[in-house]
């Protein structure tokens, strides 16, 4: 069987910690490593005074990483920079808070070249090579200008944006082109694949073909949506273990009888943390008589302080908490408990377990994985009802959820009095409906939709010529 060379900004191997204490995304590409026998390749982290190209390499739990070090500089421009100043507010439609600056992508390319430098030579024949994310799109292009022809695949986590607001970046055409350097691109979501293939039939005059080929300037690529899951059975054995019993006993004695409403986010623009507040608050004026019944627990840990925009969210976050409490708390009773810490993964099952319903309202989100824990966490005999945002990624497949418009107080108002008044019919009815999607469709079988999709040959030239289509690239 072929090697598997994983390549992510940053690497996260199994912790080693025990249970609880690994993310999805790492229990699934750690699973994948250990099948294909193969190596995990990113930044570890640190900065040095320069780059020098040294890898780190370590072995845990059967997974083998290999980590460099990047300058200060790197960071700032491409990580801080290109990645999160720009791509990151663009791709999720937040063109008022994208930065545009010649040094970021300077930056964004001197890195993606450095990490291509140090990744060439760890390269044999046969290794198939899967990049992840919105930091790393020109990393195949600068392995294949380095000769390498393996397969390259690309998951993008993060939504694709809309051509009119892709088009505000002015290297747009070049980020499109090093996407057709690899062999697969793959999204969340179809929706997303949409608006790429719109932008490369549009822009690029690209050839949408069957199979998710798609030809444009002379090379065809496989485009594919292949949603990203959680490992579903291993997250409810959690919620129902000894460590999530615990923290869900002392928070139904905390809660006091009252209904916990609860949301979980990195502390980010993008995940409509403000427009819920403003949303729990019209509940808590529109329903008085319910309001004494319930409680918001916030969690948010902060993400990405050096960049100004999250220290901005993080303010106005607090000056809101606030003033709600201020306006609706009583001696006995705080309406919104807003905590900025994270908790692992074991402790929080028990908290997810412990919430009447879960309130996910992201603006635009690739995926969301919180909401798929959530259902995963739930007592099958009792389940709570999630409030999905229809802007996440994960609406698409989880549409028994109460699907609300993150942009509307009015409906999470709405919203939040459908899910407390549900019958428990009706909550194990949509639960059921939930849960079947979350475990059929989980991290592994992402994981296998993406590496099938990688190993399927795609259509020689003559094939491709055959139909009228052009087919370039590497030969294998
Ligand atoms: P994120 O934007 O980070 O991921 P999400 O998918 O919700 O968003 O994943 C967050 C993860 O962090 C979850 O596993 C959650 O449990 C964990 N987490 C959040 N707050 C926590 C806390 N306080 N304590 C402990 N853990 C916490 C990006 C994209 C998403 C996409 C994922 C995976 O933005 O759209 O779903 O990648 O592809």
């Amino acid at each position: 069987m072929s090697r598997l060379i994983v390549v992510s900004n940053r690497v996260q191997p199994p912790s080693g910690g025990g249970e609880g204490n690994q993310g999805g995304l790492s229990v699934a590409l750690s699973a994948a490593l250990r099948e294909y026998s193969g190596l995990w390749f990113g930044w570890s982290g640190q900065t040095t005074e320069s780059f020098t190209g040294q890898i780190s390499i370590q072995r845990t739990e059967g997974v083998t990483t290999a980590t460099v070090d990047i300058e200060e500089q790197d960071v700032d421009e491409y990580y801080n920079g290109f990645a999160n100043r720009t791509l990151w507010p663009l791709f999720h439609d937040r063109i008022d808070l994208a930065e545009y600056e010649r040094g970021f992508q300077g930056g964004y390319q001197r890195v993606n070249d450095r990490f291509a430098d140090t990744l060439e030579p760890l390269i044999e024949p046969g290794d198939l090579v899967w990049v992840h994310d919105y930091h790393l799109i020109p990393l195949g292009q600068a392995l294949r200008a380095r000769g390498i022809r393996n397969r390259i695949g690309f998951f993008l986590h993060i939504p694709w944006p809309p051509r009119q607001i892709l088009l505000s970046l002015s290297s747009h055409k070049e980020l499109v082109e090093a996407l057709f350097e690899y062999d697969v691109v793959g999204f969340q979501t179809a929706v997303w694949l949409e608006s790429f293939l719109d932008y490369v039939t549009h822009e690029m005059d690209g050839v949408v073909g069957e199979d998710g080929l798609v030809t444009a300037g002379g090379r065809t690529i496989r485009a594919i949506a292949s949603p990203i899951g959680i490992d579903g059975e291993a997250f409810a054995a959690m919620a129902d273990g000894p460590r999530a019993r615990a923290i869900y006993d002392r928070m139904m004695v905390s809660a006091n009888g009252r209904a916990m409403i609860l949301g979980v986010d990195r502390l980010d623009y993008s995940k409509g943390l403000q427009e819920r507040f403003v949303g729990y608050e019209r509940f808590l004026a529109d329903r008085p008589e319910r309001a004494g019944g319930v409680f918001l627990l916030q969690i948010a840990p902060p993400s990405r302080e050096d960049v100004q925009s999250y220290q901005e969210i993080r303010a106005e976050l607090e000056a809101s908490s606030g003033r709600i409490n201020g306006a609706f708390a009583d001696i006995e009773w705080v309406p919104i408990r807003y905590v900025n810490k994270g908790y692992p993964r074991d402790q929080l099952a028990g908290i997810y377990r412990a919430a009447r319903i879960g309130l996910v309202t992201p603006l635009r989100d690739g995926m969301n994985l919180v909401a798929k824990e959530y259902v995963a966490a739930q007592d099958p005999s009792d389940p709570g009802v999630l409030i999905l945002s229809r802007f996440a990624g994960a609406a698409l497949q989880l549409g028994a959820a109460v699907l609300v418009n993150p942009y509307s107080a009015e409906e999470i108002s709405d919203a939040i009095d459908q899910a407390l008044s549900m019958p428990l019919d009706e909550r194990i009815d949509r639960w059921t409906q939930l849960m079947d999607n979350v475990m059929r469709e989980d991290v592994m079988w992402w994981r296998r939709t993406f590496t099938d999709a990688l190993e399927a040959p795609l259509p020689d030239a003559e094939q491709l010529s055959a139909k009228g289509e052009t087919a370039t690239g590497p030969k294998f």
